[in-house]
C-alpha cells in the first residue's frame, strides 16, 4: 500500500454526489445484474437493498481513499480507538443521508418501483455491543469523520452481536442474532491484512551481549489469525470517510493433516472450531464481569492484532518506531482493550529492541484511557494463574511494571501501605488478580470520565489513591451524541421545522440550533412543534400494535424508559410508580388524571436474576393495567420488546417525557438522556452523570429533577439507612409494594416477587424507597405542566434548542485538542 501511494500520489476525482435520480437508477440496475448478478424481474427486495448499497458505496469508496491518502501525505496524527464494542446500528441511511443522497435515491428507487422505506428495513441493525459504551463508539466515529480527525476504530467482527430478545409470557428469551445471513455490503474483507495472534506458551530468556542485556523471547503454545475486515465510516457531507476495522478469527491451520489422516476427524478440526470461538459472539454482559476465559482472549487478540496493524503502518511511512507518540494516539474505551498497554511494552521491547524505560515513556506518551462505570462488579480484573497461562511474558512485564511504580510511589513518602495497596497493578487480598483498570491509568497520559460529575466521583472513590500520585492525569469529557443519526435521520420532521424556523445553517455548525431558542413561545411554532411531535408518536403506536397488539392515544403523554435493564437504573422505581398511579386512578375516578402510556424497552444480562425479574414485573403488570376498565384507558404500559438502535429511532421522536431516574452517583453519564432531550422530551431525572450538566444547559424550569444527590445518597448509605421506616411513612409506596408483593399482578404465583420486594425492605441498595415520593410528587408536577398544553412545548422547545452542546462533535473536538493532540 505504502509503496503505491508513494509513486501515485495522484488523487482520483471523486464521483460525483449530484447525479439525477435517473442516473443513479441506471447505476443500481447495473450494480445489481453486475455484482448482485440478478435481473429485475427476479430480483427480490434483498437483491434491491444490495445494489442500492452498491450504488452509492463506490461513491464512498472514492472519499475513502482520498481520505487516506490526504492523512497520508500530511503526515497526521492518527487515532486510534479501540473498543469491544461498536454499537452501530444500520447504515444504509446513516451513509445516504450524510452523502446529502437521500431524495435522490429514494426516487431513483421509484423510478424502478422499489420502495426505499421497504428496503431499508431488511437491512440487518448492526448490534456489535451492549450499551452506551458502544454506541457511544459509534457516534464518536461519525464525528471524527466529520470534524476531520483521521482515524481507525479497531474491534472485533463478532458473527453473533447482541442477543435478540423475545418476550414469552412476560419473560426475556434470549436468541441469537445473526446480522451477516444475507452478507454484509458494507465490509471489505482484507486477507492481505492479518496477523498472527499467540497464547500460552513459554517465556525464554535469551542472553544477547556478555550476559548483560537479556531478551525475552515469548514462545506460544497456540495461534490464531486476526483477519481485517473494513467498513467505511462517512462523515457529515462524505467530508472525510475514516475505516472501521474489525477483526475476524481464523485458523492457523484450518485442518490438522495428521490427525486427520489418522482417523481423528473431530481433532483434526480443534484449531479451526478454537479460532472460530473467538470472534464468534459478543459478552452480552453490561456492568458484570464477564469473567471467562474466553473474554480475556477477545481482549488480548483484537488489542494485539490492532497493535501489530499500527506499528506496521507506521514502521511503513516512517521506518521508525520513536515517533509513534507524535503520529499515533491510540484510545482505550475502557478497560477491555487496556492488556494493549503490556503488549505495546512487548511489541516495543521483544520485537524492535527497544529499552524498557523508553518503551514505558513512549507506552504512556500514545495510550489514554476513557473510565465509563465506577460500579464494583464491573471493573474488570484478572485471575493472576490464568493471565499468565494465557499470556506469561505479558504477566512479566505486569510485575516490572508494577515495581516501578510502588517504587515511585515509596519514593515520594506520601503513601501508606493502605494506599500503596490500592495503586498496585495486582490485587493481593483474597485471590491475586490483575486489576485492568490500574494497568490503563498507568500506562496512560490521560484517564478521562464521562460527566463531570463522574469525573468528580472517579478522583474521590476508585482512583482516589493513583489521582494523589498522577495528579495531572485526569480529566472530564462530557459524552455526546452525533446529532446526524439522533435528529436529522431519525426525526425528519422535527428537521424540517427548525430548518424552516432558523434556516440550513444548524446542519453544518450545530451551535446554530441555539437560535430555536427564540421560537419556543412563537404561537405558530409551538403548534407546528406539536404537530411534529404527533406524528412521531402516531409512528410508534403503530409499531406498539403491530409488535404487541396494545392500542395506545397518541395523544397521552408518552412517558418512555429505553435502557439496558439493570437496578441501578431502577426500572423498578418507575414501574412501582406505575403501581401506585394504577391505584390511585381507581380510588380517584373523579379526579382529572392526565392519560399517560409508560413504555420501556431494554435488555437484561442474561445471567443477571434481578433485572430478568424486573422485565417479568413489569409485563405482569402492564397485562392487569391494559385490561382493567375502571381505568379507563388513563393509564397504558408497554414493555417494547428487543430494544436496539433501530428501535431508538422510532422512539426517541416520539418521546414526550424522558425518565433519566438512577440512583444518584451511579450513572457514569447516560447518552439516551440527551437523544430524548434533543428530540424534543422533557427529562424526569436525578441530578445524575450528564443529566446534572443538561439541567445547567436547559435550565431549571425546563427539566423535572427528583430525589437524593450522590453526595446525599453515600451520606444515607454511611449513616445506617433504614428503609422500613420510609415505607412506613408512605402510604402510596406501601400499598404498591404490598400489591407486588403478595401476588396482585402475578395472581397464579403470588410469590414471584416477594423476594425482589423483600429487598427493597431490608436492604435497598438502590435508594428506592428513599427517593419514591419525591419521585411520584415530580411524576404529579409533570401532569401539570401536560396539562398547560402550549407551556409544555415550549418548554420542549428549550429543551432542543439548548442541546447542541450535547453534540459528539464537540465532545471529539476536545478529545483531539486536550488529549490526542490532534489538530481540528
Ligand atoms: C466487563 C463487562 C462490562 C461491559 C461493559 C463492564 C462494563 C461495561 C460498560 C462500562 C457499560 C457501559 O456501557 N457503560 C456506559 O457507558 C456510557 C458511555 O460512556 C455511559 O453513558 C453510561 O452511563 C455507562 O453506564
Amino acid at each position: 500500500m505504502t509503496s503505491a501511494i508513494k509513486s501515485k500520489a495522484k488523487v482520483v476525482a471523486p464521483m460525483p454526489l449530484d447525479v439525477t435520480p435517473r442516473e443513479l437508477a441506471d447505476e443500481i440496475l447495473k450494480d445489481l445484474r453486475y455484482r448482485v448478478g440478478k435481473d429485475a424481474s427476479v430480483a427480490t427486495s434483498y437483491d434491491w437493498l444490495a445494489a442500492s448499497i452498491k450504488a452509492v458505496r463506490d461513491r464512498i469508496v472514492d472519499r475513502w481513499i482520498n481520505s487516506t491518502k490526504q492523512a497520508y501525505e500530511a503526515q497526521a496524527k492518527r487515532v486510534y480507538y479501540l473498543s469491544l464494542e461498536f454499537l452501530i446500528g444500520r447504515l444504509m441511511r446513516d451513509a445516504f443521508s450524510n452523502l446529502g443522497m437521500m431524495e435522490t435515491i429514494r426516487e431513483a428507487l421509484e423510478l424502478l418501483d422499489v420502495d426505499l422505506d421497504v428496503i431499508a428495513q431488511l437491512e440487518p441493525d448492526a448490534a456489535l455491543g451492549n450499551g452506551g459504551l458502544g454506541r457511544l463508539a459509534a457516534c464518536f466515529m461519525e464525528s471524527m469523520a466529520t470534524v476531520g480527525v483521521p482515524s481507525h476504530g479497531y474491534g472485533i467482527r463478532y458473527v453473533n452481536g447482541m442477543f435478540r430478545q423475545e418476550i414469552s409470557d412476560g419473560q426475556q428469551v434470549e436468541l441469537p442474532e445473526t446480522w451477516l445471513d444475507h452478507g454484509n455490503p458494507w465490509e471489505f474483507e482484507r486477507r492481505e491484512r492479518s496477523f498472527e495472534i499467540g497464547f500460552g506458551g513459554s517465556v525464554e530468556a535469551a542472553e544477547v551481549q556478555d550476559g548483560l542485556v537479556e531478551r525475552h523471547v515469548w514462545k506460544p503454545s497456540e495461534h490464531v489469525l486476526a483477519v481485517a475486515y473494513d467498513t467505511p465510516v462517512v462523515g457529515w457531507r462524505g467530508n472525510r470517510v475514516n475505516t472501521l476495522r474489525l477483526w475476524s478469527s481464523m485458523p492457523v491451520d484450518p485442518i490438522l493433516l495428521d490427525k486427520f489422516n489418522a482417523g481423528d476427524h473431530v481433532g483434526a478440526l480443534e484449531e479451526s472450531n478454537k479460532a472460530d470461538a473467538l470472534s464468534r459472539v459478543l459478552y452480552p454482559a453490561d456492568s458484570h464481569k464477564a469473567g471467562q476465559e474466553l473474554r480475556l482472549r477477545q481482549e488480548y487478540f483484537f488489542s494485539s492484532a490492532s497493535l501489530q496493524d499500527i506499528l506496521q503502518r507506521h514502521l511503513s511511512q516512517y521506518g521508525e518506531l520513536r515517533s509513534l507518540p507524535d503520529k499515533a494516539a491510540i484510545h482505550l474505551n475502557d478497560t477491555h482493550p487496556a492488556v494493549s498497554v503490556v503488549e505495546l511494552m512487548r511489541l516495543l521491547i521483544d520485537v524492535h529492541g527497544i529499552e524498557f524505560d523508553e518503551a514505558w515513556d513512549m507506552t504512556k506518551r500514545t495510550f489514554a484511557y476513557t473510565n465509563h462505570t465506577l460500579l464494583p462488579e464491573a471493573l474488570e480484573s484478572w485471575p493472576v494463574p490464568l493471565f499468565e497461562r494465557l499470556l506469561p511474558r505479558h504477566m512479566q512485564l505486569v510485575y516490572e511494571i508494577n515495581a516501578q511504580i510502588l517504587l515511585e510511589a515509596r519514593a515520594t513518602g506520601n503513601f501508606d501501605d493502605g494506599q500503596i495497596s490500592r495503586i498496585s497493578l495486582i490485587q493481593e487480598d483474597g485471590e491475586r488478580r490483575v486489576r485492568m483498570g490500574n494497568l490503563a491509568f498507568v500506562g496512560s497520559h490521560s484517564i478521562n470520565g464521562v460527566s463531570a460529575l463522574h469525573t468528580d466521583l472517579m478522583k474521590e472513590t476508585v482512583f482516589a489513591d493513583l489521582h494523589k500520585l498522577y495528579p495531572d492525569r485526569i480529566n472530564n469529557k462530557t459524552n455526546g451524541i452525533t446529532p446526524r443519526r439522533w435528529l436529522f435521520q431519525c426525526n425528519e420532521g422535527l428537521t424540517g421545522l427548525v430548518r424552516e424556523a432558523i434556516g440550513a445553517r444548524f446542519l453544518d455548525d450545530f451551535e446554530a440550533l441555539a437560535e430555536l431558542d427564540k421560537f419556543a413561545s412563537d404561537k405558530a411554532f409551538v403548534e407546528k412543534f406539536a404537530a411534529a411531535k404527533r406524528v412521531n408518536k402516531q409512528r410508534l403506536a403503530q409499531v406498539a400494535a403491530e409488535r404487541l397488539g396494545v392500542k395506545v392515544d397518541p395523544s397521552a403523554l408518552f412517558d418512555i424508559q429505553i435502557k439496558r435493564i439493570h437496578e441501578y437504573k431502577r426500572q423498578l422505581l418507575n414501574i412501582i410508580e406505575a403501581v401506585a398511579l394504577y391505584d390511585q386512578i381507581r380510588s380517584h375516578p373523579e379526579r382529572d388524571w392526565v392519560p399517560r402510556v409508560k413504555f420501556f424497552g431494554g435488555k437484561a444480562a442474561p445471567s443477571y436474576y434481578n433485572a430478568k425479574l424486573i422485565i417479568r414485573l413489569i409485563n405482569d403488570v402492564a397485562k392487569v393495567v391494559n385490561r382493567d376498565p375502571s381505568v379507563r384507558g388513563l393509564l397504558k404500559i408497554a414493555f417494547m420488546p428487543n430494544y436496539n438502535v433501530s428501535l431508538a429511532e422510532i422512539m426517541m421522536p416520539a418521546a414526550d417525557l424522558s425518565e433519566q431516574i438512577s440512583t444518584a452517583g451511579m450513572e457514569a453519564s447516560g447518552t439516551g438522556n440527551m437523544k430524548f432531550a434533543l428530540n424534543g422530551a422533557l427529562t424526569i431525572g436525578t441530578l445524575d452523570g450528564a443529566n446534572v450538566e443538561m439541567q445547567e444547559h436547559v435550565g431549571e424550569d425546563n427539566i423535572l429533577i427528583f430525589g437524593l444527590t450522590a453526595q446525599e445518597v453515600a451520606e444515607r448509605r454511611a449513616n445506617g439507612y433504614k428503609p422500613r421506616d420510609v415505607i412506613e411513612s408512605s402510604p402510596e409506596l406501601s400499598q404498591a409494594l404490598s400489591a407486588i408483593s403478595s401476588g396482585v399482578f402475578s395472581p397464579h404465583e403470588p410469590g414471584r416477587y416477594r423476594e425482589l420486594i423483600d429487598g427493597i425492605y431490608n436492604s435497598d441498595w438502590f435508594m428506592v424507597a428513599a427517593d419514591f415520593d419525591s419521585y411520584a410528587a415530580t411524576q404529579r408536577k409533570a401532569d401539570v405542566w401536560w396539562t398547560d398544553s402550549p407551556l409544555w412545548y415550549t418548554k420542549a422547545i428549550h429543551n432542543v434548542a439548548r442541546m447542541a452542546w450535547f453534540s459528539s462533535d464537540r465532545t471529539i473536538r476536545e478529545y483531539a485538542r486536550e488529549i490526542w493532540n490532534v489538530r481540528v
